[in-house]
């Protein structure tokens, strides 16, 4: 494919209701896209890179400056041919910057699909049409402020429930979910705010049949992970420690996890994410599809992705309202009997409409070889 042309634009997108981690709160997103300009028409990215360097050490300032900087450059070196599946090749001298590779990749695969008008999830190997959809809550400011969010997420019809706890904020809540909803799938998400010494504490989760838990202890300690993973009944689940197929095959064989969590961006794009799906399929372990708030383009590849058939669990693959109150995209995802359709039109399979990306555009560049 002959890319003309990329375009960096970044869009701040308000969520409906602030989101808090163990991380922070985050009440908008400050969103980098990336569209590919091609011979064959366009294809769009986004960059799932918070606005500051805490789920990872990128964020969305230095990717926008690596893409710029060191990213569009070797993808012109060969006169602009690229392939989807020669770009993490063209890049690879670029150490790290996973989510700012990730970005780029999608465009130009989106470009490339919606050329050969083939659909995303076909491409990756995908057969189902519709996918169930969880729902991650923050740490919410009271229980019964929790307990109105968790009631109003399953009367929309949401099949499974995902917190958010950090030290001061788990036994109680996940004690009182438990109790108002008694037979609900229910996981928790530490992001990383417990230390080995925690093991005990954590270990009184396990009265609540708790799907998972995922990442409780740092994103380097996979070690940590497979002590605790004696000591809890509870499944462990991996989400930043896992960075590519190979991070994720070590992490399994050493026993730190036995389901993981799957980010396109987290892992340098969707193809590595294919990868990462393949190797837990062939160790036995199921995937889920995770997610970075992301606005209708990294959505709908997030549903293609959610649709492979080791993707086993429901993933934080939410509708649109749950996040925005519009869209990036034409057609919002809406939830139906708790699932949301994959994308079925070539690349994306979305229309992204433009008004809605120039009313929230902060800024646009475009870069030519
Ligand atoms: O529904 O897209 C979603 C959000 C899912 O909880 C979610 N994401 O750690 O998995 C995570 C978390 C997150 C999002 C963390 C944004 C940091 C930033």
């Amino acid at each position: 494919m002959k890319l003309h042309a990329i375009e960096l634009r970044r869009v701040q997108m308000p969520l409906v209701r602030p989101f808090r981690t163990s991380y922070g709160v985050e009440a908008a997103r400050d969103v980098l896209l990336v569209r590919a300009l091609s011979a064959d028409g366009d294809g769009w990215g986004e960059c799932v890179a918070g606005t500051e360097p805490r789920f990872s050490a990128e964020y969305v300032d230095g990717a926008h400056a690596v893409i710029r900087a060191h990213l569009i450059p070797r993808l012109f070196a060969a006169g602009g041919e690229i392939t989807a599946a020669g770009v993490a090749a063209a890049l690879r001298d670029v150490s790290g910057h996973r989510m700012a590779k990730a970005a780029v990749e999608l465009a130009v695969l989106d470009a490339e699909l919606r050329g050969h008008e083939l659909p995303l999830h076909r491409y990756l190997g995908a057969e189902q049409t519709r996918v169930p959809a969880g729902v991650s809550i923050g740490i919410a400011a009271t229980i019964p402020d929790l307990l109105t969010q968790v009631d109003g997420y399953l009367a929309e019809g949401y099949l499974r429930i995902k917190l958010k706890i950090q030290p001061g904020w788990d036994l109680e809540p996940v004690r009182a979910v438990r109790k108002a909803f008694a037979s609900i799938p229910l996981q928790v998400d530490a992001n990383t705010a417990y230390t080995r010494a925690d093991a005990g504490w954590l270990a009184r989760l396990d009265e609540f049949g708790l799907s998972l838990i995922e990442q409780p202890l740092g994103r380097d300690d996979l070690t940590g992970h497979a002590a605790l993973a004696r000591i809890l009944r509870t499944p462990i689940c991996l989400d930043e420690s896992i960075v590519s197929a190979s991070s994720a095959a070590q992490a399994i064989g050493m026993g730190a996890c036995t389901v993981v969590n799957i980010k396109a961006g987290r892992v340098g794009g969707y193809l590595e994410a294919r990868r990462v799906h393949d190797v837990c399929a062939a160790l036995g372990v199921p995937v889920w599809c995770g997610g970075m708030l992301e606005t209708g383009i990294g959505r709908a590849a997030n549903l293609a992705l959610a649709a492979l058939p080791n993707c086993r669990l429901p993933g934080d693959t939410s509708a649109s309202d749950r996040y925005w109150a519009r869209d990036l995209i034409t057609e919002p995802f809406r939830l139906d009997d708790g699932h949301i359709k994959v994308p079925a039109g070539p690349g994306l399979g979305v229309l992204v409409d433009m008004a809605a990306v120039r009313t929230r555009t902060i800024s646009v560049e475009e870069i030519r070889p």
